[in-house]
């Protein structure tokens, strides 16, 4: 490929972000200099024994800081629906985004989206059929078009207050290594994965969304950089490689974690892109040094941007991810967070100038 080939490809790639996520795509490249950062999904909207407590969080109630990045979902929101699928008010979403944008912090979405097909959740695997169906030329082409729609009004309506829109990290299709989804391993070809990635990103920037980095995270099935990028959509839309990884047998997680973020880091170097350990953790955290002695001396050997994990469920008993006043890993947590290495809202915004 010759060098002018290269350069205009390349500007039209800069040409698609605005300077605000250049400015966080830049920020997350240059993170693991210092360590990484510190994520909670739906961290403020609510927590274990709350809901809707104007600027509570769990972490915050434990290690008195936020986490640096927040991690929220759009399921339900290409309905049109006014509530996310966890039962939150999208308004609530829209305003603790900004919240987290005003402390200075990260934002990234995930997206759960119901299958276009059945009508049914994101889980619905019955057919195999649901992407091409949504693929140009399918009979829910013209019905994925509103939905992407909707979530672009959503994400463009993101502003700060002086009317910038914000940047944020979309994380769709994720986990598509395993077959849970209906944009699943087993449910779609790789061409298939791939078009839905190209296609959403498409309609996205025709709908003037230039506010996204796109992160790509499979499951850590992938035993080398081949398969890691077997359905890899392409340089050109994704920024960010992640993957989600969650704990169940100890020895297994540690295992795995190993050599999914070792792989990670060389498609890293390969691509020139940031890593992040897009989703992890513990159900109920049930080891009470699990943050320091399983899941840090991992982490801390590879330079990630950062890691995330999942919800505080209010509804679901002992489905939470992160500590709680009390919790059994609370203390150990405090030990975490006092590392250098991971850095919370407070480290971002003193350390590091974005
Ligand atoms: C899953 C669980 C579900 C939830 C979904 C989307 O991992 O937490 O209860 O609906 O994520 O947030």
């Amino acid at each position: 490929m010759c060098d002018d080939h290269f350069n205009s490809e390349a500007k039209k790639i800069q040409d698609n972000r605005s300077p605000e996520l250049k400015k966080v795509i830049g920020f997350l490249k240059k993170i693991p200099q210092k360590g990484y950062l510190f994520g909670h999904h739906d961290d403020t909207l609510y927590g274990i024994g709350w809901e809707g407590d104007e600027g509570r969080s769990d972490v915050k109630s434990v290690c008195g800081d936020y986490p640096s990045m927040i991690s929220f979902d759009l399921g339900h929101i290409e309905l049109g629906n006014e509530k996310s699928l966890d039962n939150v008010a999208f308004s609530k979403i829209h305003r603790e985004i900004l919240n987290q944008d005003k402390r200075g912090g990260i934002v990234t979405l995930s997206w759960h989206l119901d299958n276009p097909l059945t009508g049914k959740d994101a889980w619905d695997v019955s057919s195999n059929k649901v992407v091409s169906s949504i693929l140009p030329g399918g009979e829910n082409h013209s019905k994925f078009k509103l939905w992407i729609g909707r979530l672009c009004d959503f994400i463009n309506s993101l502003k700060d207050e002086n009317g910038k829109k914000i940047a944020v990290i979309f994380r769709p299709w994720h986990e598509h290594t395993g077959s849970w989804f209906w944009w699943g391993k087993k449910l779609c070809t790789a061409d298939e994965y791939k078009a839905l990635w190209r296609m959403t990103y498409e309609m996205m920037r025709e709908r003037g969304v230039d506010n996204v980095a796109f992160a790509y995270s499979p499951g850590s099935e992938y035993n080398n950089t081949d398969e890691y990028f077997e359905r890899y959509p392409g340089d050109d839309i994704i920024d960010i490689l992640g993957v989600d990884t969650y704990q169940f047998d100890k020895e297994v997680y540690k295992k795995e974690l190993d050599k999914a973020l070792n792989i990670l880091k060389q498609a890293g170097e390969e691509h020139k892109k940031p890593i992040a350990l897009t989703e992890t953790g513990f159900e109920a955290i049930p080891d009470s040094t699990w943050w320091t002695e399983v899941l840090m001396p991992i982490i801390n050997r590879y330079p990630i941007s950062y890691m995330v994990v999942w919800r505080n469920a209010r509804e679901k008993v002992n489905h939470y991810y992160a500590p709680y006043p009390g919790q059994k890993s609370a203390d150990n947590f405090i030990s975490f967070y006092n590392d250098k290495k991971t850095l919370f809202l407070n480290d971002i915004n003193k350390k590091i100038h974005k």
